[in-house]
């Protein structure tokens, strides 16, 4: 039985007996919620990949993704963003040497990146704690063999899906040890922080690297909800913050909550932390979003689109009050599907509507990417090519996505110039404009303090 239909039983039907469907806004995430800033204090929408998931079994760990392949998502999406997917085995190969030709090579790709004006969130990724959970090595990924504490327990290779994976008293064990729930192995924790420290290091004058994702999708292993997320990962993410800050105090660190139940919309229990670094704290939520009746195998259509809808006003109303707590912006890590299923496309816009800054799950090749195996685009490629504010000279008041047109109110901070994607260009009602025909970016200077009223009408 699949994983997510055991605990999902329950959820819907909580969902269910719960509030109405949430008002859908084609606006502003939320009050209280910051954006995410770049160096110069633009507030900026961030919409691109995670790239990819083909890095989790490479043996380099780096994802099968050239410099043409970012070229042509330029070209056919213009996003400005990536979750970039790194892994623990390869930055610590073993304890305590840290590789810095695999970071070289991270290095080259994120320069790629950096030529074409994006921004780099990289994502320590893992999934089912380490390849080491089974002797062939295809499971899990992330973590590194001599980390993978499985005291001869058992990891059966029968599962009906990957998740499932995740029950195995093997693996389970694996988790208690990182987590020092066995009190075992004290040091994993802090060799994962130290791994983020040689990291931030290697990228802290990269002024492409926004960020940094601490952890893909936690598991705490036998500690679950609040008592998890408070406790053990609370205490990695407090050792990764200090250890990152001891090199980098000016790149933004984000935080995933328990992956179980916030993929789906549920409320997490990660609370506040203090940022050592000088100046206001950089520090954000990078929740993913599963809905659950897709989990479930339902398309978005009929009876389960309204279903979905009610799940993601949940999940639009938890992610917005936890990001409050922490006190910084949204990224939306994680979404997707697979874009051959019937209304595939209206959720991917659905998603979009949020109004999030976001990053599809995944850029590799198949019926979940813009691109099929054999390099044609799949149905996602003209949805996410959406007009968009890159970025805003000011602190945003209200952002409305029309069909025809695209209105920033700002608070300007005299930082600008305001930046915008248009895939078939525009004109901005203020200020004085330039248009990159080759990049589809206007770029609008506006007064530099005061309430701006912008509006880009769509070509
Ligand atoms: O669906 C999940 C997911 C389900 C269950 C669990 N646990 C039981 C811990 C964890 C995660 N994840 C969705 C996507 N995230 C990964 C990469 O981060 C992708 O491979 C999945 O599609």
């Amino acid at each position: 039985m699949k994983l997510a239909r055991f605990i999902a039983v329950g959820l819907v039907l909580a969902f269910l007996t719960g509030a109405g469907v949430v008002a859908w806004t084609r606006d502003t995430p939320g009050d209280g919620v910051p954006y995410v800033t770049d160096s110069r204090g633009r507030a900026l929408i961030l919409r691109g990949f995670n790239t990819s998931s083909s890095a989790k079994s490479t043996p380099d760990a780096l994802p099968e993704f050239t410099e043409a392949d970012l070229q042509r998502e330029y070209g056919d999406m213009g996003t400005n963003f990536v979750r970039f997917l790194i892994q623990w085995r390869a930055v610590e190969p073993t304890p305590g040497t840290y590789d810095t030709k695999y970071l070289d090579k991270v290095a080259e790709r994120v320069g790629w990146y950096a030529k074409r004006g994006y921004h780099v969130m990289l994502d320590m990724h893992q999934d089912l704690w380490g390849s080491g959970i089974t002797p062939e090595g295809g499971a899990g990924n992330g973590a590194p063999g001599w980390a993978t504490h499985l005291d001869g327990l058992p990891v059966a290779t029968d599962q009906p899906t990957w998740e499932m994976y995740y029950l195995e008293p093997g693996v389970i064990r694996a988790f208690d040890h990182f987590w020092n729930t066995t009190g075992d192995h004290p040091e994993l924790m802090d060799h994962y922080a130290g791994a983020w420290k040689a990291v931030a290091a290697r990228f802290k004058d990269e002024p492409a690297v926004l960020g940094y994702d601490l952890m893909n999708e936690p598991w705490g292993g036998s500690v679950q909800g609040a008592a998890f997320e408070s406790g053990p990962l609370a205490e990695l993410y407090r050792r990764c913050i200090a250890q990152i800050r001891s090199v980098d105090d000016d790149s933004w660190i984000f935080l995933e909550p328990q992956a179980v139940g916030a993929n789906w919309g549920l409320p997490s229990a990660l609370p506040h932390f203090d940022d050592p670094r000088p100046g206001p704290p950089m520090i954000g939520f990078a929740p993913h979003l599963y809905p659950l009746p897709l989990d479930l195998g339902d398309d978005y259509t009929a009876g389960s689109k309204e279903w979905t809808d009610r799940t993601m006003g949940w999940w639009r109303d938890n992610t917005l009050r936890t990001a409050r707590r922490i006190g910084g912006p949204v990224i939306l890590g994680e979404f997707g599907l697979d874009m051959t299923r019937p209304g595939a496309a209206d959720l991917v816009n659905r998603v979009q509507d949020l109004g999030l800054s976001m990053s599809y799950w995944s850029r590799d090749p198949g019926a979940w990417g813009p691109y099929d195996d054999k390099g044609k685009p799949t149905p996602l490629v003209a949805i996410y090519n959406r007009a968009y504010p890159r970025a805003i000279g000011g602190v945003p008041r209200k952002i409305s996505y029309g069909d025809r047109s695209l209105t920033v109110v700002f608070d300007a901070n005299e930082t600008g110039p305001s930046e915008f994607y248009l895939p078939n260009g525009g004109t901005a009602s203020e200020g004085e404009s330039t248009w990159d025909p080759s990049r589809h970016i206007l770029t609008v200077k506006t007064k530099t303090t005061g309430i701006v009223t912008l509006t880009i009408t769509l070509k």
